[in-house]
């Protein structure tokens, strides 16, 4: 994948988000960033000559005019030692649209062209600074939004799962060599021990296997754990949800029967992401519009990560309570007993001939409890999903591990059946191996890497 250096084009873009702000940085990219930086800057203090990771406060000018363009700090960076692994130049300017603009005018004016979308990291990844694992995580971290999301993004970027997929490409490896041996040598009385990588390959199969279903959790860390509460109607769960979210997000109404669609909300609680769903209360549908909003929430209970089942503290416990029980028992729940500002009408023991231990009180209205109504998601969500060291976050990588691991399932089943094909084995080998290239990036294609890095901003 080496280019000739001198084909290579020097790329410029405004690295920090557009419009108004405290600075912009402008970064340049390729052999003449250097060139580029010395002839737009001029420097107000010593040195004068760019010193390689020095920040030198100065000037941006027009060379065309002499007109000052803005007061900037400069730093040039000297390859390979740098983010894209060629010379880099980074100019930090005032953060207002029409200075970053006239910068990036002169530095284009200068022979540089606009970098593409995610541009200076697919560079990281072409000068092999990074494998494309990790060149992945980098949006990673930039989208992340809760502290966990972001320790396991970091520590891909770091090459958490680099490593495991290096790991496992040498099981294959070996696997192989040995197989293209029987094949190349049939007669000859050596000792090639298939069974030996047999054990191996069952081995990664397992690991490759807990990855791929990782991918429920990962998918959870990012797009947040779905908290569905429900409950029979006019028990307050969609007073629940707006005191949660401190927000008149759905509508309330003393009338049974007010919600009828799924009404999602995302919250933080403790770093973590939550989509709490408010939904339909359940009890004999009066019409089609209530009956499908009922036929949704059992749908969505079956997804759930948790379900916060709401009682009406105020009233006894009744059949449509019961009935909303029959329906969710089988799920992991937490029960919210609200109202509590009103006299307590519903017997506890209830709850204990279900042999369900603990509830929250709570009052949508006054507030209280809903601190420890949060922390009981928290806990419940935490204690189903304990965490695994590496999980897939990306749905590229979890069709790849899979297809993977139906390679290597055929190839222990050929092992197990002696009178397997090695050539076909082989095959079923080269072809994970093939697979395992795709994640790292050793063996992708223009496509795939269009696909990864246009999901970049520019200037990444
Ligand atoms: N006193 C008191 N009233 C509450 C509390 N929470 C909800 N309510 C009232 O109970 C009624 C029903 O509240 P909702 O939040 O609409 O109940 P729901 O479970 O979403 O009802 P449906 O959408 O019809 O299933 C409204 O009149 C609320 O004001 C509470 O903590 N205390
Ligand atoms: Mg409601």
């Amino acid at each position: 994948m080496e280019t000739p250096a001198e084909s290579v084009e020097t790329i410029c873009a405004v690295s920090t988000p557009p419009g108004e702000g405290g600075i912009s940085i402008i970064r340049i990219s390729g052999p003449n960033a250097r060139r580029i930086l010395e002839t737009v800057f001029r420097p107000r203090v010593r040195p004068k000559k760019p010193a390689n990771g020095l920040l030198r406060l100065g000037y941006i000018y027009d060379p065309a005019s002499g007109t000052d363009l803005d007061e900037v700090f400069a730093v040039f960076m000297k390859a390979p030692g740098t983010y894209t692994r060629e010379d880099v130049a980074e100019i930090h300017s005032h953060g207002g649209f029409a200075a970053q603009s006239a910068i990036v005018k002169v530095i284009l004016g200068q022979g540089a062209r606009l970098a593409d979308p995610g541009e200076f990291t697919k560079r990281a990844f072409l000068n092999g600074r990074i494998d494309l694992v990790q060149a992945e995580s980098v949006l990673d971290v930039i989208k992340s939004e809760t502290d966990e999301e972001l320790k396991y993004a970091v520590g891909y970027l770091k090459g958490r799962l680099s490593k495991k997929i290096y790991a496992l490409r040498d099981v294959l490896k070996g696997a192989l060599a040995a197989l293209e041996a029987s094949i190349d040598f049939p007669e000859e009385d050596i000792d090639i021990d298939l069974y030996g990588h047999l054990a191996a390959l069952a081995k990664a199969r397992n690991e490759i296997d807990g990855l791929v279903s990782s991918y429920y959790e990962g998918k959870g860390l990012k797009s947040g754990f779905a908290v569905l509460i429900a409950g029979r109607t006019n028990v307050g769960k969609s007073s629940f949800l707006n005191a949660l979210a401190l927000k008149e997000r759905a509508i309330v109404t003393d009338l049974p029967g007010t919600t009828r669609d799924l009404i999602e909300e995302t919250l933080y609680i403790g770093g973590m992401k939550v989509r709490l769903i408010d939904t339909a209360g359940i009890r004999t549908p009066e019409n089609i519009v209530e009956e499908e909003g009922i036929r949704r929430v059992k749908e969505r209970a079956a997804e759930a990560d948790l379900i916060a089942w709401v009682i009406d503290g105020s009233q006894p416990y009744s059949d449509e309570d019961r009935h909303v029980y029959n329906e969710i028992s089988q799920y992991n729940k937490i029960v919210i007993v609200n109202k509590s500002d009103l006299e307590k009408r519903f017997d506890i023991n209830v709850l204990k001939s279900l042999n369900i231990k603990s509830y929250i009180n709570i009052s949508s209205r006054t507030g209280a409890g809903l601190d420890e109504a949060k922390n009981s998601i928290f806990s419940h969500i935490l204690r189903k999903k304990r965490r695994r060291p590496l999980l897939i976050t990306t749905l590229r990588h979890r069709d790849i591990l899979e297809k993977i691991s139906h390679n290597i399932g055929r190839v222990i089943e050929g092992l197990k059946n002696n009178g397997h094909h090695a050539e076909l084995l082989a095959f079923e080998l080269q072809e994970a191996l093939h697979r395992l290239g795709e994640i790292t990036g050793e063996t992708c294609t223009e496509d795939i890497l269009d696909m990864i890095f246009g999901q970049f901003c520019i200037g990444k």
